[in-house]
């Protein structure tokens, strides 16, 4: 009997807190080295480091590569905007978006890019991306995670934090184009964040720490019950580049 020799080895702790209420539980899949995870109304897949630190260190230069600045040496918060749009970056065509807030015009807090398979406009929060196509890098990727999460990704929303001053606001991926249970895969490199799920009903909480490879798939019918953000964190300095995989179903 050897079976239970390496029992302690294959066991592993979900690395966040999650409630031991009813309607939570988490399993370690072996497959994908990762967690399943399931929520109330919600299922997640969580694996701390699916991208190991090679491919992540070579997509964060890739994201960012460009003709003129040292990609890694650049304060990108301290440049000013119009000096940023000079920035030709090799592999990411980047934008810093606008949106109305409360009447005004408000550039988003973080810069974005839409790639995907369509010649179709997306509109999320009130803000029309027009895709553009995929290159090697994202195709890499892409293929990596199509297997856990089980979907063909016809295309990906990319966010760049430049440093712990962007964020994101609290919001679900709902929109109708995403059809009734979005599948979202959402791969990270860069500065470690958190990323914050918070029920819809009664504002319970759960932090998800999101680093340097890490991929967080959302399933099952988690953006109806529940919203998600990326807070402010003003101790983080380094940049942080997320990809939420989607697939656009019209
Ligand atoms: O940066 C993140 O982890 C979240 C991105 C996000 O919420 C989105 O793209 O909808």
């Amino acid at each position: 009997m050897t079976d239970d020799l390496f029992t302690d080895l294959q066991q592993k702790d979900l690395p966040f807190y999650l409630p031991s209420a009813p309607g939570y539980s988490s399993s370690w899949n072996e497959n994908f080295r990762g967690f399943d995870i399931t929520i109330p109304n919600g299922e997640l897949f969580y694996a701390e480091t699916f991208f190991d630190s090679k491919v992540s260190d070579r997509s964060l230069e890739y994201f960012l590569e460009n003709d003129t600045n040292d990609w890694q040496a650049t304060d990108w918060r301290a440049l000013e905007r119009e000096q940023l749009s000079e920035v030709t970056f090799k592999n990411i065509q980047w934008q810093h978006d606008k949106l109305m807030m409360y009447g005004k015009e408000a550039y988003l807090p973080r810069y974005s890019a839409w790639y995907g398979d369509s010649d179709k406009p997306y509109t999320y929060s009130g803000l029309t991306l027009y895709p553009k196509q995929w290159n090697k890098g994202l195709l890499y990727i892409k293929d990596k995670i199509a297997g856990v999460a089980n979907v063909q990704f016809n295309s990906v929303l990319m966010n760049w934090y430049r440093d712990g001053n962007d964020y994101m606001g609290w919001h679900a991926d709902d929109e109708k184009s995403l059809g009734l249970n979005p599948v979202i895969g959402s791969v990270n490199f860069g500065e470690a964040r958190d990323f914050v799920l918070r029920r819809c009903d009664n504002a319970e909480k759960i932090v998800i720490p999101v680093k340097h490879g890490t991929l967080l798939v959302m399933k099952g019918e988690l953006q109806h019950f529940w919203e998600h953000s990326v807070p402010k964190r003003t101790k983080r300095n380094h940049d942080r580049i997320n990809l939420t995989f989607r697939v656009i179903k019209s």
